[in-house]
């Protein structure tokens, strides 16, 4: 096992990082901005480095600071954490070839899962089941393009092979919208990926969000760990997510969970990894590849009882995972509420400095968060401040558990959006389970005419 890693990240999810190095007996270095000198986790940590200024292009995507760091501190692993480097294959290539361990996938997965059409076609030749579209890189032919929508039927949506989660996509409804936006879209995936590659799906229009948990090690074992249901988002930003993800029988969770681990084997994956799928009419869609620990893991680990973070860790020292699958149960119902420093209904950011903080707790409530009474919320990073999670027996008890726990929450000084989470903790759909990724900014269109109607 490793005797030190360095922990190129910040906020909540340094500290998380943090607690399973500390329970593996690890010493922990953390890289901090000038922004983040007086953060508690920074000095929670063994080590500290400060590596820039508050812009994290100048800090937390700074290549070389982080590496030297690494080097000075006589760390021999990198936990990339979620955000920043934690997807850029020319940093877990670098991390590799300066003789440190990266805490992730092998760099080529990286890069196969970064590409949207490399990552597709990879995924249907491994047997995942995925949207049906242009099976392959759009081609320039404007008769070929239009010949491939047909196929599909409309409406069908134009993704950039650069882009991912929500980023350079457009709908199109018929066939003459089709070529204008293929071009714009083409133009606008060069600018922001420096990519023109498109391809084209059968867009669906009410799927949920349902991905799926999988962790491999060095070693072909691959196991997974149930699926989350993220379709509570605006904005492409998650809100609440939940595991087991509501009405999915134990049947359809083995089929997909199986496929998964196959694809994990047949690229040679390693470490933790989320396969991120459409589900509508009881079928699973496959989209897009995460291959890091994501925000919302703690919902699968407290319905598994394993803990991601200590087994990316275990599976980067190249340790063989000790859990067959046959070992895995998953029991109960976890329910995650992202709380953000905003105004709870327009969404502007509010950083700031909290004057008042009492987390919630009592029975099956976790809190992962690193803020504290006298905390300064910078403007510079995204605006998550804690996530609260509920645990029950039953999704009822998880909800019960989370609507008491919020109640609990105190944070003064800045504002949050605990207000948003109370509404949605009592809306009748959400009760239900099972609402779709178009939800949630349904309701608040609705919200927002009712004010201003009066
Ligand atoms: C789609 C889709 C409908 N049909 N693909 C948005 C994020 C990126 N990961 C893929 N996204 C979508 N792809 C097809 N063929 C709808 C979305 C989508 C979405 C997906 C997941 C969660 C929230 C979303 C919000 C809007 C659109």
């Amino acid at each position: 096992m490793f005797e030190k890693i360095l922990i190129a990240n910040r906020g909540e999810i340094a500290l998380r990082i943090q607690r399973a190095c500390r329970e593996l007996g690890i010493k922990t270095v953390v890289v901090h901005s000038e922004a983040d000198r007086e953060a508690k986790y920074v000095k929670l940590a063994d080590e500290s480095v400060c590596i820039g200024p508050p812009p994290s292009a100048q800090s937390y995507l700074n290549i070389p600071s982080i590496i030297s760091a690494a080097e000075v501190t006589d760390a021999e692993a990198i936990h990339p954490g979620y955000g920043f480097l934690a997807e850029n294959a020319d940093f877990a290539e670098k991390v590799e070839k300066s003789g440190f361990v990266f805490i992730g996938p092998h760099p080529e997965n990286i890069r196969l899962m970064g590409d949207k059409v490399s990552a597709k076609d990879a995924m249907r030749k491994a047997g995942i089941p995925v949207v049906a579209g242009s099976d392959g890189a759009l081609p320039d032919d404007s008769d070929e393009v239009l010949r491939i929508a047909r196929a599909i039927k409309y409406p069908v949506i134009i993704k950039a092979a650069g882009g991912g989660g929500g980023r350079g996509m457009r709908v199109v409804h018929t066939e003459a919208a089709l070529l204008p936006a293929v071009a714009l879209t083409r133009s606008e995936a060069q600018g922001a990926f420096g990519n023109p590659t498109l391809y084209i799906e059968k867009y669906l229009e009410h799927p949920r969000h349902i991905e799926v948990q999988v962790l491999a090690d060095a070693h072909r074992n691959a196991i997974y760990l149930g699926e989350r249901d993220c379709s509570m988002q605006r904005r492409h930003q998650k809100v609440i997510e939940e595991a087991p993800a509501p009405d999915i029988s134990a049947r359809q969770r083995a089929k997909i969970g199986e496929r998964c681990v196959e694809a994990c084997r047949k690229i040679n994956y390693r470490g933790a990894g989320t396969f991120e799928f459409l589900y509508e009419d009881d079928e699973f869609h496959f989209i897009e590849m995460n291959t890091r620990i994501q925000v919302e893991h703690p919902v699968t680990e407290l319905v598994s009882g394993i803990d991601i973070v200590q087994q990316q860790i275990r599976i980067a020292a190249g340790e063989k995972l000790s859990i067959r699958q046959r070992d895995v149960e998953l029991r109960g119902h976890a329910i995650e509420c992202r709380i953000n420093a905003e105004d709870p209904f327009n969404f502007t950011p509010s950083p700031g400095r909290i004057t008042s903080y009492h987390p919630p707790g009592g029975p099956g409530i976790r809190v992962d968060s690193h803020v504290y009474q006298g905390y300064t919320v910078p403007p510079y990073y995204d605006s998550m401040v804690a996530k609260v999670i509920a645990y029950g027996a039953t999704r009822d008890q998880a909800i019960r558990r989370m609507r008491v726990a919020l109640s609990e929450m105190v944070v003064q000084g800045i504002q949050t959006n605990i207000p948003l989470h109370q509404d949605l903790l009592n809306d009748t759909r959400f009760l239900r389970g099972g609402t779709s990724i178009h939800y949630l900014e349904q309701k608040l269109a609705q919200l927002a005419k009712r004010t201003a109607g009066g």
